[in-house]
């Protein structure tokens, strides 16, 4: 019987994999045949990594970050019937505006997928004078619209939740500068119909536990759950060879998410495995998605891995809950409502 319930549909095709015995203690465990998408999937591109992914007409769908042998970020199109071996598309995604006229972003990378009541929704960085956050929306995933860019530059990790909160949408994301930031908060905003964006709150900081001193982003949609929206995001810290990136876990309020109730001060997943530690940019793990499921309370949790290859790693509602409940070194600035 589960402590703790989801509010989403039930996923029954949810891919898993028990808890390994020897891991008794970790809260999350890497699926054993990691990366699930290697080099060169495509002949136009070299590596995907920094991908998100939702159940769709009985499968899975995902957007996913190519970078083209160009070099250039840009999002493509994957199918599964797994959600472990997917398929992609030899173009890019076609965005189009709302007249019907090509849109193609000088470059695109980090996307999300959220739905939200009929429609999917595809947020991503992109250039705006600066990098920014880029948006579109779909119901068929043939035609994609554009939507207006949200936000101001500079800004990154821009993750829709997956209802309205008090009639309106909310998104979490990350105010940074140009390069690669050396600092950044998530912030939550909300609209009323995508277009004004208001209400700017301060979720959370970056914090003194060193695993994310330096700056954090949201990652994964939000789950919505009994004690309040689960959110797997990444923490990065400084060190003398560069960046390192893990995941970390909180739980915000339900009705007032820019209030934190739990924060994990334990990163739950960090750079270890070959793959995570070695290639392009080495010692990135970066959540994007999580696809779950309410009835069994399976999460399966999907990172970009050293800006290389995509992960997959599992944990349960009860146990990550428990594991985020039980560590949680929330801050008093964490916990209020986030506005000066
Ligand atoms: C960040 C983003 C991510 C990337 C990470 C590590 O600034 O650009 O796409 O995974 O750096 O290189």
């Amino acid at each position: 019987m589960s402590k703790y319930t989801m509010n989403s549909p039930t996923v029954q095709n949810v891919p898993w994999q028990d808890k390994p015995e020897d891991l008794k203690g970790a809260p999350i465990w890497r699926y054993d045949k990691n990366p699930i998408i290697g080099r060169n999937p495509t002949e136009k591109v070299a590596r995907i990594f920094n991908s998100a992914v939702i159940p769709y007409e009985g499968a899975f769908i995902g957007v996913f970050r190519g970078e083209q042998v160009n070099g250039i970020p840009y999002i493509y199109l994957g199918r599964s019937k797994d959600a472990i071996h997917w398929n992609f598309d030899e173009n890019k995604i076609p965005f189009q505006d709302e007249s019907g006229k090509e849109f193609m972003p000088i470059y695109a990378y980090d996307p999300r997928l959220v739905k939200i009541e009929d429609t999917y929704y595809i947020i991503w960085c992109q250039d705006f004078y600066g990098a920014a956050i880029g948006m579109a929306k779909t119901t068929d995933f043939k035609t994609f619209t554009r939507i207006e860019n949200p936000f101001l530059p500079f800004n990154r990790n821009a993750v829709l939740f997956p209802r309205k909160i008090n009639g309106n949408f909310m998104m979490l994301s990350r105010p940074s500068d140009s390069g690669h930031t050396p600092f950044g908060d998530i912030f939550i905003s909300e609209s009323p119909d995508l277009t004004y964006w208001g209400k700017h709150r301060h979720v959370m900081g970056k914090n003194p536990e060193w695993w994310q001193s330096v700056k954090i982003g949201g990652g994964a949609a939000p789950i919505e759950t009994s004690e309040g929206w689960l959110l797997f995001y990444h923490g990065v810290t400084g060190t003398c060879n560069g960046l390192v990136y893990s995941i970390g876990g909180a739980i915000l309020d339900i009705d007032e998410p820019s209030k934190v109730k739990y924060r994990c001060e334990n990163f739950l997943l960090t750079p270890q495995e070959w793959y995570e530690e070695r290639g392009f940019v080495p010692n990135v793990c970066f959540p994007c998605a999580t696809i779950h499921d309410s009835k069994s309370g399976k999460i399966a949790v999907y990172y970009g891995a050293a800006d290389s290859y995509v992960g997959l790693a599992f944990t349960t509602l009860d146990e990550i809950i428990d594991y985020i409940k039980n560590n949680s070194a929330v801050r008093q600035e964490d916990t209020e409502l986030g506005i000066r």
